[in-house]
């Protein structure tokens, strides 16, 4: 079935005249898709390898949505623009398909806004953090029950250790004699690995329903005003903390080349970024604790180093996770990220006098 005879299942307006790929997300196939009346779409393939279960990972999504809808209402804002809203199927599913076709859904396409790359304007990150900050107040009062965890351990940095280590153990492409220097900078550091999960086992972290993947291109900014619009892929909302929500956008946006940047001289840790986008987290972001604002700037430490990690083992098990465009892709990607985690290590202290700086 082509992806054509795929999107006349879903209630679209009019039909499908041009579908392209689209974006640069490393997870699903993603696509744009026009119609003969000059609607947009994104229709999305879903990584039916990850998402196992696709109907729960959309009944998430689902529930996601719907209370981040009636929060934007309440406000009087634009439920089109500011939430992901799910096309539904002609049988009124939220995805359609089966293992043998692959299972699609389709999203409202957000008009007039961009998902960016790399940090082009101070606001878009500042703005981006409010966004994030909104988003889990949003999601302060959903019982986090209702959510599945669509995957388990995702930021649980010892369980991603653990994988890396038997990675290296198993060396099933035989590619460990290339990455040995990288491989001991994990090692180095398996200290930073059970300080959060501890704190949230015992409690002193509070357990919030967070976003989980706050890349800068997981938010859309309006090409007009730039402000954040809306807060994008939604597959990852689970029980987390918001250290993590804060620190993969630190991980990513503060860096002024691209996360697969081969010229390491040009992947730096930038804190005046840090500063913009501390402000507009701790603006946006309601009861804020003690324990979670002081673990904000390790956090950044450690949502790099567990990326790194995550590009490090894929990298050693064949590249069988994160879809690449070039041999090495993901060994390139771990780069960068121990880089940032190196230039981030000798910045601690200044990211601690930023953070309380602020109220
Ligand atoms: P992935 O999980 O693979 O990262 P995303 O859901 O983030 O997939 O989508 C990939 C890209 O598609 C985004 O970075 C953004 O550019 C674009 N995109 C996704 N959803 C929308 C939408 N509703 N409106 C406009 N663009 C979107
Ligand atoms: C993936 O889906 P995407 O491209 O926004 C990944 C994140 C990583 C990120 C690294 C579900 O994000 O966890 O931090 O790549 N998402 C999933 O760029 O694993
Ligand atoms: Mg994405």
């Amino acid at each position: 079935m082509d992806l054509f005879e795929v999107s006349a299942k879903f209630k679209i307006n009019g039909r499908a005249v041009s579908i392209t790929p689209y974006g640069e997300g490393h997870i699903n196939e993603t696509y744009l898709l026009v119609t003969d009346k000059g609607f947009k779409y994104i229709l999305q393939k879903i990584n039916h390898r990850l998402f196992k279960d696709v109907e729960k990972l959309m009944r998430n999504i689902e529930l996601v949505t719907a209370h981040v809808a009636e929060k934007v209402r309440q406000k009087g804002g634009d439920v089109s623009r500011e939430v992901l809203t799910i096309v539904r199927t002609d049988e009124d599913k939220t995805y359609y398909g089966d293992d043998e076709t692959g299972y699609f859904r389709v999203y409202i396409y957000i008009y007039n806004a961009t998902a960016h790359q790399v940090v082009k304007k101070s606001e878009h990150f500042y703005q981006s953090a409010y966004a994030f900050g909104t988003f889990q107040n949003q999601l302060a009062d959903f019982d986090a029950r209702r959510l599945h965890e669509i995957i388990p351990n995702f930021h649980n940095t010892v369980v991603r250790f653990e994988n890396l280590k038997r990675a290296v153990e198993a060396d099933r492409m035989g590619r460990l004699r290339l990455v040995r220097r990288e491989v001991d900078f994990v090692l180095e550091r398996e200290g930073y690995c059970g300080r959060i999960v501890k704190l949230l086992e015992c409690g002193q972290m509070p357990l919030k329903v967070t976003h989980n993947d706050t890349k800068l291109n997981n938010v859309m900014i309006d090409d007009a005003t730039d402000k954040a619009v809306a807060v994008i892929d939604l597959d990852t909302v689970m029980p987390g903390s918001s250290c993590y929500d804060f620190g993969d956008s630190i991980r990513f946006g503060c860096n002024p080349a691209a996360e697969d940047e081969v010229d390491l001289s040009k992947v730096n840790f930038r804190l005046d970024l840090f500063k913009a986008y501390t402000e507009g987290y701790l603006a946006a972001l309601k009861n804020i604790s003690e324990t979670e604002k002081e673990y904000l700037p390790f956090s950044a430490i450690l949502m790099t180093y567990e990326c790194g990690m995550r590009f490090l083992t894929d990298y050693l098990e064949g590249d069988t996770y994160f879809r690449i465009k070039r041999q090495n892709h993901n060994l390139d990607r771990a780069r960068t990220q121990f880089k940032l985690v190196s230039d981030m290590e000798k910045a601690l202290g200044q990211m601690n006098e930023i953070v309380y700086s602020f109220k």
